[in-house]
């Protein structure tokens, strides 16, 4: 009887395919009810003479089955161990999966044009806080309190005296009171006004140039921008025209016009069928200005300008609504790569 269980029970465990299987023979043979637990039991109902031996001989084979048990369980570990490792395998030689660079901003690519341009004409960048003081802001640019000119910045403040930048111009003043002319210098960045309809956003970027020396004359602003815009629209030929204009911190004041860059002056719906599209203001920075960080206005002049990046963005790359620059959507963003 134990010779038929123990050829049973070998079989059984060399057959075993998983750690499952195994462990239900163990149960079936050594468990508590298993077949040999209960053959040792019943030892008892065995006539004196031969309980000795039998049990011996039970014991022996309980030993052997224990031992094939283990073994075959040290074997399936193995495999299952090996199986595992096989289907989580990667293979290292397939192509990886594609992933998108990113590209810079449209409105940050046209900021480096436009910084580089000027980098090349021996312009500096001179950058500042986009919190600022009235002094800063609006009185140093010969914007007083109750000047009307303010009316044309709408203005946030945070408290009475404290603004968020309007213009980059305090950045100038700045580099005025820090640095002795002759100086040519450009700031750019972040401006905020309280305005926001289809073709105004309360964030906006500008670029805003200085030159202070002696002998200089709105001339020589007229060539520096004009060049300016021939580069940066990449048409040596670019027609460009000055306006008269006004604004506090200039004297005598100017707006530039290009020819426009959609239908080449003939007419069309972006530039309102004038041909013409408004890019820049200019002037002479006022006597004023220049008294207030200390330079001498008879003997220096100071050549300024500022420039909206977004609408410079907008008529280079021809996109026609101002929204689409804040909106982030990358489909919009991928065209710029
Ligand atoms: C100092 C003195 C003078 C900067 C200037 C403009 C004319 C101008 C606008 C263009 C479009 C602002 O972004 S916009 O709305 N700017 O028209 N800016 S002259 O004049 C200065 C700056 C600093 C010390």
């Amino acid at each position: 009887m134990i010779d038929e269980i123990f050829d049973r029970a070998k079989k059984s465990i060399t057959k075993s395919r998983n750690l499952k299987e195994l462990d239900d023979l163990r149960v079936k043979f050594l468990g508590k009810n298993g077949e040999i637990s209960n053959l040792l039991k019943n030892l008892n109902k065995l006539p004196k003479t031969k309980r000795s031996e039998a049990g011996k001989s039970l014991n022996q084979t309980k030993i052997i089955v224990d031992n094939l048990i283990k073994e075959r369980k040290k074997y399936l570990e193995k495999l299952e161990l090996e199986n595992l490792l096989l289907k989580e395998s990667i293979d290292i030689s397939l192509p990886g999966r594609n992933f998108e660079i990113g590209g810079l901003h449209p409105i940050t690519i046209t900021l480096n044009r436009i910084q580089s341009i000027f980098e090349k004409n021996n312009f500096s960048v001179e950058i500042g806080p986009e919190i600022e003081n009235d002094f800063y802001n609006f009185a140093a640019l010969n914007i007083p309190s109750h000047h009307p000119a303010r009316g044309m910045h709408d203005t946030f403040y945070f408290d009475s005296k404290t603004v968020l930048r309007t213009h980059t111009s305090p950045v100038q003043i700045r580099a005025m009171n820090n640095n002795t002319p002759p100086l040519s210098i450009i700031s750019l960045g972040k401006v905020y006004r309280c305005d926001s309809d289809i073709t105004h956003t309360p964030m906006f970027h500008q670029i805003e140039g200085l030159v202070v020396d002696k002998n200089i004359n709105f001339s020589q602003l007229k060539g520096l921008l004009i060049d300016f815009l021939r580069s940066f629209f990449q048409n040596n030929n670019l027609a460009v025209r000055f306006r008269p204009s006004y604004f506090p911190f200039t004297e005598p004041s100017a707006e530039a016009d290009i020819e426009c860059v959609i239908c080449n002056g003939d007419g069309c719906r972006v530039c309102k069928q004038t041909g013409w599209l408004e890019v820049l203001g200019c002037g002479i920075v006022h006597p004023n200005v220049l008294n207030v960080v200390d330079i001498d206005a008879k003997e220096y002049t100071g050549l300024a300008f500022g420039m909206g990046i977004e609408r410079l963005a907008m008529l280079s790359y021809g996109v026609d609504d101002l929204r689409l620059f804040f909106e982030n959507d990358i489909r919009f963003l991928r065209q710029f790569k």
